[in-house]
């Protein structure tokens, strides 16, 4: 079996890329004629952004929360859309999981088990009997919340703790957790001070997930310096709705490979 570490790097390299298209569908932003005219949008829907992209990138991010929000009916449309998803790429579900330990051992059941994930994203604010669950599935990756993109981030990520950072802590604590191997961490994009000194915290091989690239205007060329290892790779850098939502019309096929193509070119330049 492949771990994940080396699943990532075939795929980054068939398909020179460090893109992950995050496929977090929403009704209020998917061509308005795929709802008027198809039985089954969201599934038409990712189904083109996945023939679209599925040259030019190396994973692909479905966050939970906009399956979830359309009850069993996004659950099916998960399942469905995972099936479409070419066996090289990796798939993580982005769900910030985490709980007491038996609990959070059933939400790594769901997620690695029932749906089979390469990935998952963890929060670590339960602190290590949360986090240890999810870590001992043989070929997996738990990309942990490190300092994550939002304006909020920094009223408790940034908070001194003996003299350092919050996120630095959690920064350290991934090193330990990733004693088998199956730790990732999330940074944000629009951080990339942060984003530096986490690099540098970390082990080399610790992969890295992250968003903010796009609509949350992250810095592509910082990301790209700071966020992959010396080799210029183990960087996952996703945009959601800068891609999928790219075109609104009848064209908007176009229009998503077209922006998935400029975005993967230009992190590779920075490479
Ligand atoms: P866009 O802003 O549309 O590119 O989407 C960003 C995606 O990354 C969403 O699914 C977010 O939930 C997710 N995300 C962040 O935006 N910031 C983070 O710090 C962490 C994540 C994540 O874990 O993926």
């Amino acid at each position: 079996m492949t771990s994940f570490n080396e699943k990532l790097l075939n795929i980054s390299h068939i398909n020179n890329s460090l893109l992950c298209v995050g496929l977090d569908i929403d009704r209020e932003k998917i061509p308005p004629f795929l709802i008027e005219t198809s039985k089954n949008p969201y599934i038409l829907f990712n189904k083109s952004i996945i023939d679209q992209t599925k040259d030019l990138v190396c994973a692909y991010k479905l966050n939970l929360a906009f399956y979830e929000s359309l009850g069993s009916q996004g659950w099916n449309i998960l399942h469905k859309t995972m099936t479409l998803i070419p066996k090289d790429i990796i798939i993580i579900l982005d769900g910030k999981r985490n709980d007491i330990g038996n609990t959070a051992e059933k939400y790594a059941r769901s997620l690695y088990e029932k749906l089979d994930a390469d990935a998952i994203t963890v929060n670590p604010y339960l602190g290590s009997d949360g986090v240890k669950p999810f870590l001992h599935f043989n070929n997996k990756c738990s990309f942990i919340l490190c300092r994550t993109s939002n304006p909020s981030a920094v009223e408790f990520q940034n908070l001194l703790c003996h003299n350092k950072p919050l996120y630095e802590h959690v920064a350290m604590k991934i090193n330990d957790w990733n004693s088998l191997g199956q730790c990732g961490v999330v940074v944000g994009a629009t951080y990339p001070d942060e984003l530096q000194t986490i690099r540098s915290i970390l082990k080399e091989d610790i992969p890295f997930l992250i968003p903010g690239i796009g609509k949350q205007g992250g810095d592509i060329e910082k990301t790209v310096k700071y966020g992959t290892n010396n080799k210029g790779e183990l960087a996952i850098i996703n945009s959601s709705r800068g891609i999928i939502y790219a075109g609104e019309d009848e064209n908007y096929k176009a229009k998503v490979r077209q922006a998935a193509e400029i975005l993967k070119n230009t992190i590779n330049n920075y490479r």
